[in-house]
């Protein structure tokens, strides 16, 4: 069984979020995703709408995860590897080379991201509809 594994935030879940988790889970048989705290959310200096366990509850719901884990901090990444005994670490290209340090322990693979969508933008769009 090839195991599959990636991080994020996955606030406002949107269709990017969907295309880098189908893409994820097309790469091998299981798919576990390191979801960002609330606490690490905070060192990632982004706030999120929903909480980390209703971030997760939607992650759990969709087809193609199959794992949901806490991520707490920048440097569980090789344990989580090593312990879930993880074939494949896949991100979205905005963090192309960022953690390249995992090859030494996995396959590392960044995706394109999907093109004009984002958490940060859906914001914006709802924030600035005309009253
Ligand atoms: N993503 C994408 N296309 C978009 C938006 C996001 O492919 N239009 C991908 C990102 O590249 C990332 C994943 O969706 O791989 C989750 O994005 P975020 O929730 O913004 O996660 P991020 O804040 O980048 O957290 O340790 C890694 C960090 O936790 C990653």
């Amino acid at each position: 069984m090839k195991k599959v594994l990636t991080y994020g935030t996955f606030d406002l879940l949107h269709y990017g979020h969907i295309n880098i988790l189908r893409r994820a889970k097309e790469l091998g048989d299981y798919l576990i995703v390191g979801l960002s705290t609330d606490e690490f959310n905070a060192l990632k200096h982004k706030e999120a709408y929903h909480s980390y366990e209703n971030r997760k509850l939607i992650l759990e719901a969709i087809r193609y995860v199959d794992k949901v884990i806490p991520e707490n901090d920048w440097d569980q990444k090789i344990k989580d590897v090593q312990e879930n005994d993880i074939d494949i670490f896949v991100m979205g290209d905005d963090w192309e080379g960022k953690f390249d340090f995992l090859k030494d322990y996995c396959e590392v693979i960044y995706l394109p991201r999907t093109v004009g969508i984002s958490t940060t933008k859906i914001k914006h769009d709802l924030f600035s509809v005309k009253k």
